[in-house]
C-alpha cells in the first residue's frame, strides 16, 4: 500500500481473467471483452501488480448464479454453447424468449448474441465479482476490483444491453450477508436498470445513476428524477439524467454534493461503484465528455470515505480511452501517482491516436447541452429527495 492524496492506505485485490480477453461477442459488435486484457496489460507495465494481491478464484457455479437469475434462464445460458444455434431452430426459438439473439429494430445488430463460451465467460466474471465481495467482507482488503464484471443491465431472467449475468446484484446480495447497508454508485453513461429493478423496494440497498437521458437512448424510459424507488426502498433509488456534452467541470458540480448527501443519509457500510468507461469524451455510443481524470475523481471521491469499496468495469466502446481510463483508476485505488507516458507495452500501437499519453484531450468541439438551470434543478430534487430520509 501506498500513501494518497487523502493521507490514507488501502489494501487492494484484483481479478483479472485471461480467459476473458478471448470472448467475441461477433465481428462487428461494440462490445469487446478484450479491452480489459489491454487494461491488464497497462496496469502490469506499468508495475501496479506489485502494489496488489491477485484474487485467483473458481468461476461461478450454476447455483451462485441462480441466486438471483430465473432457473430456466441459467439453463438456457449453459446450452448456448453445447446446442449451438441455426437460424429458425428450436434452440433460437427458445432464445428468443429469454432475450438471448434478439434482433433489434434496425435488424442487423444483435445486442445478446448467442457465442462460443458465453456460459464460460458469464461464469468467469460472475466469478470474479463474486470474490471481490466476498474479500470485502473478510476485511482482509479495503477495495477490490474486477474490470470485467459490471454488467448492470441483466434481468432475472432475460439479457439485455450486452448483459447476461448480474454480477452486480450478485455481489451486492453476498455483500448484504455481511453488510447492513450497501450504496450501488453507476457512472457508466448508460442507466444502471438491471442493479434498480433488483433492490427497489430494498431498504438496504440505496443505487444512484448519473447517466445520459436523450431522446431513444438505451434503455429508454428509465432513469428520470421522479423515479426514486418503492415500499420501503422509497427515496433509495436516485437518478441523474444528463443530455450530451457534460464535461468535468459540470458533472462534478452534481457527483460531489449528491454522493456527499448520499454518504450522509445513507450510511453505507460498503460501496459497490460500475465504472463503465463510456461516459468518457470521444466513447462510440456515449455522448459525454468527461476527462480520464473527471471519471477517475468520482472514483477518488467515493475512495476518500474510506468504506469498504467494490470497483466494477461496465460499458466503454473507444477501447483505448477505456483501457487507459481503467489503469488510472487502478493507480487512484492503489494511491499511487503514475507517469503520463504509456510504458512500451504488447499494446502499445493501440495508443498512437492519443500519442502515447494516458490522458487524452477531451472534444473540445463538443458543447455541454446541459444548461446551468437544468443542472441546478436536477440537483436540486435529488438532494430534496434525499433529504426526505434524514431522521
Ligand atoms: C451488434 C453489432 C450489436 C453492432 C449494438 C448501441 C450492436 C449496438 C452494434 C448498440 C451498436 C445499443 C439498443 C436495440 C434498442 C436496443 C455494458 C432494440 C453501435 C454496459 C448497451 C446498449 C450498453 C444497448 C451496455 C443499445 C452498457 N446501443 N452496434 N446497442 N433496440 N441497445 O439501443 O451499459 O454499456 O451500436
Ligand atoms: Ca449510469
Ligand atoms: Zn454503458
Amino acid at each position: 500500500s501506498q500513501s494518497c492524496p487523502d493521507g490514507a492506505k488501502r489494501r487492494v485485490c484484483y481479478y483479472y481473467d485471461r480467459a476473458i480477453a478471448s470472448v467475441d461477442y461477433g465481428e462487428h459488435h461494440a462490445m469487446i471483452p478484450r479491452r480489459v486484457d489491454m487494461a491488464h496489460a497497462l496496469i502490469r507495465s506499468y508495475g501496479l501488480l506489485r502494489d496488489m494481491d491477485r484474487l485467483r478464484t473458481r468461476p461461478a457455479t450454476a447455483e451462485e448464479i441462480s441466486g438471483f437469475h430465473d432457473g430456466g434462464y441459467v439453463g438456457l445460458l449453459q446450452d448456448v454453447t453445447s446446442e449451438g444455434f441455426k437460424a429458425g431452430g428450436e434452440m433460437t426459438h427458445r432464445a428468443k424468449g429469454f432475450n438471448v439473439g434478439e434482433v433489434s429494430e434496425d435488424h442487423v445488430s444483435i445486442d445478446n448474441p448467442p457465442f462460443a463460451g458465453l456460459w464460460d465467460y458469464c461464469q468467469r466474471y460472475a466469478g470474479g465479482s463474486l470474490a471481490a465481495a466476498r474479500a470485502l467482507a473478510s476485511e482482509e482488503v479495503d477495495i477490490a476490483i474486477n474490470w470485467s464484471g459490471g454488467m448492470h443491465h441483466a434481468c432475472h431472467k432475460t439479457a439485455s444491453g450486452f448483459c447476461y449475468v448480474n454480477d452486480i446484484v450478485i455481489a451486492i446480495m453476498e455483500l448484504l450477508r455481511h453488510f447492513r447497508r450497501v450504496l450501488y454508485v453507476d457512472i457508466d453513461v448508460h442507466h444502471g436498470d438491471g442493479v434498480e429493478t433488483a433492490f427497489i423496494d430494498s431498504n438496504r440497498v440505496m443505487t444512484v445513476s448519473f447517466h445520459q437521458r436523450t431522446k431513444d437512448f438505451f434503455p429508454k424510459e428509465r432513469g428520470f428524477v421522479s423515479h426514486v424507488g418503492v415500499g420501503k426502498g422509497q427515496y433509495r433509488a436516485v437518478n441523474v439524467p444528463m443530455n450530451k456534452g457534460m464535461n468535468d467541470e459540470a458533472y462534478h458540480g452534481m457527483f460531489k454534493p449528491i454522493m456527499s448527501k448520499v454518504m450522509d443519509v445513507f450510511k453505507p457500510e460498503a460501496i459497490v461503484m460500475q465504472c463503465g468507461g463510456d461516459s468518457l469524451s470521444g466513447d462510440r455510443l456515449g455522448h459525454l465528455n468527461l476527462s480520464i481524470a473527471g471519471h477517475a475523481q468520482c472514483v477518488s471521491f467515493m475512495r476518500s470515505f474510506g468504506t469498504p469499496l467494490l470497483l466494477l468495469g461496465g460499458g466503454g466502446y473507444t477501447i483505448n480511452h477505456v483501457a487507459a481510463c481503467w489503469c488510472y483508476e487502478t493507480a487512484v485505488a492503489i494511491g499511487k501517482e503514475i507517469n503520463d507516458d504509456i510504458p512500451v507495452h504488447c499494446y502499445d500501437m493501440y495508443y498512437e491516436s492519443q500519442g502515447y499519453k494516458l490522458h487524452y484531450p477531451v472534444d473540445k468541439k463538443l458543447k455541454n447541452n446541459n444548461t446551468d438551470s437544468y443542472m441546478a434543478q436536477t440537483k436540486s430534487t435529488v438532494l430534496q429527495n434525499l433529504s426526505e430520509l434524514e431522521a
